[in-house]
């Protein structure tokens, strides 16, 4: 496996001096060393954004940024990188480095969830078609600087993006202690699920955010012997889950809709709160453990914002903040007998159950269920 923080010599030994990414599992070995060991690095809210930062360094220093993605990411970046980075129109150097969920090795595809099907199939054709120069890499890839000098020349030369495909366990695992749920006195995600679960009926329609709100909901609901379809799982999509929310409270008047969003899912398309915030049969409660929890634990911006302030202002009529579990229950009852949008931020700790399971993979199924059962 590649030593991370050899690849990041590479990458200072090629003076390349700016950072930006949005978190992947796939990646999280690099990018969180990348946290301790470069000091010019922003933890973007999505991935269209870092290619902007990467823009703008490019523009003020005439040197190429890297930026760092899962490949589900490529879908943001698609808009600056054709209608701006492309050498069609500024040309705009810059080192793309994709976690390549759902690989293709040997003509077959590395088994995954369903979301990164389609995905990782598309991935390298995505790739050509935008006309970036790509080289992938697996764990026994050697020569790194000799792998950055060469991208950085094409990349100045064609004044286009390259890339770095990287391939599942590229990366060696540098932290000392993985990090987990710590300690029953401290309040998580799975708890707020948890209590949303109970003090909701049939009759309500949850959703949530993609990653291990997903996971632990289903796996609530599974526990409980309730129907394990009854939910909506954003399992791909970063980041829609409100806006599907309010697609659903637009034609479903009489229901109460539930979102369950998280920090860095939010962040990604914040804007669209604007538009959520005008149902008022739409509860979003948003899950603030001030990280991408679900990827690595990398910091998001949850850490300075007031979602709550930011969502007030946005239209919602009744906006909280809690931070204790005891207020958890009664104020969600409180939302579900209003007639007024709700928004509501539990501030929580990082970190999940090890043994969390994971969705069966009948999307299909999942979809016919959701439909018959909001129906009614
Ligand atoms: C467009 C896109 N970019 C990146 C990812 C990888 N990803 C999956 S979950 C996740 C973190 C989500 O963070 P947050 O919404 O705060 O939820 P948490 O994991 O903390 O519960 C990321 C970055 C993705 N699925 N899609």
């Amino acid at each position: 496996m590649i030593n991370p923080d050899n690849f990041i010599k590479a990458i200072k030994d090629n003076k390349i001096n700016f950072i930006s990414g949005v978190p992947d599992s796939l990646l999280k070995n690099l990018t969180n060393r990348i946290s301790v060991k470069f000091k010019n690095h922003i933890i973007s809210t999505n991935e269209g954004s870092a290619v902007s930062l990467a823009i703008g360094h490019y523009l003020s220093t005439k040197e190429p940024a890297i930026v760092y993605l899962q490949n589900s990411g490529l879908g943001n970046i698609i808009n600056p990188i054709t209608s701006l980075a492309h050498p069609k129109v500024y040309g705009i150097p810059m080192i793309l480095i994709i976690g390549w969920r759902g690989e293709i090795k040997n003509l077959k595809q590395i088994p995954d969830e369903p979301q990164h099907k389609k995905q990782g199939q598309i991935t390298t054709k995505q790739l050509k078609i935008l006309d970036i120069s790509f080289k992938i890499i697996n764990q026994n890839t050697k020569n790194l600087n000799q792998l950055f000098k060469n991208l950085i020349k094409i990349s100045k030369k064609k004044q286009s993006p390259v890339a770095i495909l990287v391939r599942k366990n590229t990366f060696k695992d540098l932290r000392k202690k993985i990090y987990n749920r710590a300690s029953k006195n401290l309040l998580f995600r799975e708890d707020i699920i948890k209590d949303i679960v109970d003090v909701t009926t049939s009759k309500n329609i949850i959703l949530s955010t993609t990653g291990m709100a997903s996971r632990e909901l289903y796996e609530i609901r599974k526990n409980k012997k309730q129907n394990k379809l009854m939910d909506f799982l954003t399992v791909g999509g970063m980041g829609h889950a409100s806006q599907i929310a309010a697609g659903i409270a637009m034609n479903k008047k009489g229901k109460k809709i539930i979102c369950i969003d998280g920090d860095g899912s939010l962040l990604m398309h914040m804007g669209s709160m604007g538009i959520s915030s005008k149902f008022d049969n739409l509860i979003h409660i948003l899950v603030n453990n001030k990280s991408h929890d679900s990827v690595g634990g990398q910091p998001t911006l949850g850490q300075s914002i007031n979602f709550s302030k930011v969502a007030k202002l946005c239209g919602y009529k009744s906006c909280l903040l809690l931070k204790k579990r005891n207020s958890i229950k009664r104020n969600i009852k409180k939302a579900l007998n209003s007639k007024k949008s709700f928004f509501i931020q539990i501030n929580c700790e990082k970190g999940f159950r090890k043994d969390l399971g994971r969705p069966d993979k009948n999307m299909k199924e999942r979809k016919d269920f959701f439909i018959k059962k909001i129906r009614g």
